[in-house]
């Protein structure tokens, strides 16, 4: 049967999975409204009138890098002014901010400093969870992972385990950017590559750890690299089912290689969004990521396929480097705000998606959250 709106609506409203061929039909031919229409009948499926989001505290702890994405701002050479590193100490002062906030997640993410040893980084876990056990830590793209593999030659899930000893909870979904190789030499060349990051999160699920994916969009990379690149992440939940959310993030191109781009419109973001629920039918969540989308899209792609808006992010590096004018954080009641207006339910989750209870300054987790 030849590819049509009828055809790809049938089998939205069926629960039947499209394929890479609808994929690139929808990129190419299907208007945004009408993409929005389809990815919050899917949306609303799987996750009912609720959007979620957390209370959670950022934590870069180095900008010195060894690689050279021409799409980042954060990273800094180590003689520049631009770099730092984190002290123990700056850790456990992050920590208690996070404590005093009432965060339940400290997401780490940083860069691959050369002269520090794989001990420095599983310290580093350690000082976190030793300081405050109760804090989810959601540390290490897979890039990072791949680094530690090669300092120590030990294999991935060897790393993992180290790092899950030491106190990690789970995985973020960065460093995925699009998988195609030819895109990859443009704006990525060196770092960990497709197969690598694909490895990484099939031996993390394989532990029990859970985690994210991503994608970054709006370079240099065409809809057929978008589509292969949700394919490729689909297939790998068919087999592991350890994915919790997917988040396309908007590529910003202030201070970066690749500055000459315009930042992808409000209208590309929502495609991205609709796109991303419709194609990965096997993730229940899709994140529309307020920190880069800004707070007036993340608040409409909540009916354009995202149930969530992660959190009230403090301390956020790396797209505010590469020009993002969103505030570093929000205000819980801020969130609300957007939620509510938007039609939604508010639900504060951990970062495993159970359900989040608050008594004054003390909070507990609840059981998973279920429609
Ligand atoms: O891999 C870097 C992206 C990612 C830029 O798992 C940029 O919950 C846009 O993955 N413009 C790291 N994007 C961040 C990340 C993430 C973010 C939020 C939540 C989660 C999660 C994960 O940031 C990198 C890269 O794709 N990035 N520079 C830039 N100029
Ligand atoms: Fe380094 Fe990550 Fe920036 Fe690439 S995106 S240069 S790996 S900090």
């Amino acid at each position: 049967m030849s590819i049509s709106q009828q055809s790809i609506e049938d089998k939205v409203y069926a629960g039947e999975r499209l394929t890479v061929e609808d994929g690139l039909f929808l990129e190419e031919h299907v208007e945004t409204l009408q993409l929005g229409q389809w990815a919050n009948v899917v949306r609303e499926r799987k996750n009912g009138n609720f959007a979620y989001y957390n209370t959670n505290i950022h934590l870069n702890p180095t900008n010195v890098c060894v690689y050279r994405c021409t799409f980042c701002a954060f990273r800094s050479d180590l003689k520049s002014d631009k770099s730092y590193v984190f002290s123990d100490d700056m850790v456990r002062e992050r920590v208690m901010e996070a404590k005093a906030s009432g965060a339940t997640e400290i997401h780490v993410v940083g860069g691959l400093h050369h002269l520090k040893k794989f001990e420095w980084y599983v310290n580093l876990v350690r000082v976190i969870h030793e300081t405050w056990p109760e804090i989810h830590i959601k540390a290490w793209t897979a890039v990072e992972i791949n680094w530690f593999a090669h300092l120590t030659k030990q294999p991935y899930s060897w790393v993992l385990e180290q790092m899950r000893d030491a106190g990690l909870g789970s995985l973020p979904g960065g460093g995925a950017e699009i998988f195609d190789q030819s895109v990859r030499e443009q704006i990525c060349e060196h770092k960990a590559d497709s197969q690598s990051w694909v490895d990484i999160h099939r031996a993390a699920h394989e532990l029990g750890l859970r985690s994210n994916a991503t994608m970054l969009y709006g370079h240099v990379e065409a809809a057929q690299h978008r589509i292969d690149h949700l394919c490729q992440l689909r297939a790998l939940q068919d087999d592991t089912g350890g994915f919790q959310t997917f988040i396309p993030l908007a590529f910003h191109p202030e201070n970066t290689g690749m500055a000459y781009i315009p930042k992808p419109t409000g209208n590309m973001d929502l495609r991205m969004v609709a796109i991303s629920r419709l194609m990965l039918d096997n993730f229940d969540h899709i994140k529309a990521y307020w920190i880069m989308l800004g707070e007036a899209i993340a608040q409409v792609a909540l009916g354009f396929g995202a149930d969530d808006i992660d959190g009230t992010v403090v301390h956020e590096l790396i797209y505010h480097d590469a020009g993002a004018k969103t505030p570093e954080g929000l205000p819980v009641e801020q969130l609300l705000r957007m939620i509510r207006e938007a039609g939604r339910e508010p639900v504060e989750r951990d970062t495993l998606y159970r359900r989040v209870h608050r008594d004054g300054a003390r909070w507990t987790i609840g059981e998973p959250v279920m429609r």
